[in-house]
């Protein structure tokens, strides 16, 4: 098959991500509610800031502004984060970054999976946040056991979506027709269930050891349990939520409000309390899908991430049990350590750039020996800060813990196994770090050879 019928990755994500929207829309309806809600801050926060209504556009993000920006799912084997690669590989996506969250009282750890280069990020950056469950934390061998064998009976993956992966695979891209059939088939491994699997005395069992296991456990396949998209402002949206009839969680989490927004700011209206049809013919409820906003700011270098995580610790000290606008108060002060403008943030190399000429640098003459620092006085160099494409454990732990009911285990605490997690995975997970380090090294090169003389 000649490769130009072949839709490209990211055309695959676009669809995909647009599909598993209006599906999630039409199984959780406050979800609708949720994303008229982010619309109508978006419009109001353009209307009253001309000059981001304007840079948006020059960047033609005013058009993919309401398409979301990730989702969640959970996984119960190896073998399911296997085959879950690869189907994420038809959209281009990959494994970035390891996140453990025993450290938070919750048996799982995760990956994102996303887009890494320049243009996919660009066109459309939807990513999964992807957590395996771990059953080898479970003290009861009896329930370990138990959760195993249930586990080892299902397939969450449908023969035409594992036919489709593998014709990718083979032919190294689908065309119209069969990438309209995987998105079709992909899509079903993410649909919601009202018929649990096991009967309710099963699964008050594993949800009294913790409700993320039975969550995981009980049910067809990984629900995809939440959608993100993005806000303009995060404080309006969270302030409105409750007069449009949302249960939202107790705080923003992430980094405060600031002129120069760093990594990720996001909140949540809690998980809906859904009926559910057990074997056996008993009625129950399981409560694990809620929908959630995000705003993004610049990726941060090692060490801005060693001031933020630093600083969240400081503050984490000084606001327990405050309310969000308090809480809120304690960040800003607390941050007001964290520099807040961009020449500073470079030059303390506490955050990525990307490196672009201006107009005048295309127009100017080549020159010898031009540094970098010099090129940006000129006016002929700009740098534009990377933006945060991955997530935040300590964030992803308090979003997980609102839904959770206090349902922390301690116990789980301290077990980050990485290395278990690539071999369950099939590959190494990229180094997010070092995937923004080089994007901003090739910026930079790529500005200094266009300004200097051969
Ligand atoms: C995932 C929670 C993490 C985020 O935005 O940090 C997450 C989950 O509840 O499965 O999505
Ligand atoms: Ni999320």
């Amino acid at each position: 098959m000649p490769v130009s019928c072949f839709l490209s990755s990211d055309d695959i994500r676009e669809r995909f991500a647009r599909a598993m929207s209006t599906m999630y829309q039409a199984e959780v309806p406050q979800y609708g509610t949720l994303l008229e809600l982010v619309e109508r801050v978006n419009r109001e926060t353009l209307e009253a800031d001309s000059a981001l209504a304007e840079r948006l556009a020059a960047h033609g993000e005013l058009e993919r502004l309401d398409a979301e920006r990730h989702g969640a799912i959970r996984v119960g084997t190896a073998q399911e984060l296997a085959m879950l690669r690869r189907l994420f590989a038809v959209m281009g996506m990959v494994p970035v970054g390891y996140y453990d969250l025993s450290a938070a009282g919750v048996p799982v750890h995760a990956t994102a999976f996303r887009p890494i280069d320049e243009a996919a990020l660009a066109r459309n950056p939807f990513r999964i946040f992807t957590s395996l469950l771990r059953l080898e934390l479970i003290e009861s061998q009896a329930l370990r056991e138990r959760a195993a064998a249930i586990l080892a009976r299902r397939d969450i993956f449908t023969e035409g979506c594992r036919e489709s992966i593998s014709l990718h695979e083979a032919q190294g891209g689908l065309d119209e027709e069969q990438a309209e059939r995987f998105i079709a088939e992909a899509l079903e491994t993410f649909r919601w269930h009202r018929d649990a699997t096991v009967d309710l005395e099963t699964y008050e069992a594993l949800h009294a050891e913790h409700r993320l296991i039975a969550d995981v456990v009980c049910f067809r396949g990984p629900h995809i349990n939440h959608l993100t998209p993005r806000t303009l402002n995060i404080d309006e949206a969270q302030r409105r939520m409750p007069d449009a009839g949302m249960n939202s969680k107790a705080v923003i989490e992430g980094p405060p409000r600031r002129a120069c927004p760093i990594l990720l700011r996001q909140t949540s209206f809690k998980a809906l309390e859904e009926g559910i049809r057990f074997a056996g013919k008993r009625q129950g409820t399981h409560t694990a899908r809620f929908g959630e906003i995000e705003q993004r700011g610049m990726a941060l270098t090692a060490r801005g991430r060693e001031l933020y995580d630093r600083l969240l610790g400081d503050a984490r000290r000084r606001t327990a049990g405050l309310d969000n606008e308090a809480h809120q108060r304690v960040l800003e002060e607390v941050f007001a350590d964290f520099p807040d403008d961009e020449t500073v943030l470079r030059r303390e190399g506490l955050a990525f750039f990307h490196y672009r000429l201006t107009d005048a640098g295309a127009a100017a003459d080549r020159l010898d020996g031009a540094d970098l620092e010099t090129l940006i006085a000129q006016g002929l160099v700009e740098a534009v800060p990377l933006t945060y494409e991955d997530f935040l454990p300590v964030s992803a732990a308090g979003i997980f813990q609102s839904n959770l009911g206090g349902g922390q285990n301690e116990a789980y605490a301290g077990n980050a196994n990485r290395e278990a997690f690539e071999q369950a995975l099939g590959t190494p997970v990229a180094d997010e770090l070092a995937l923004y380090a080089e994007r901003e090294r090739i910026s930079r090169e790529s500005v200094l050879e266009a300004m200097s003389a051969e």
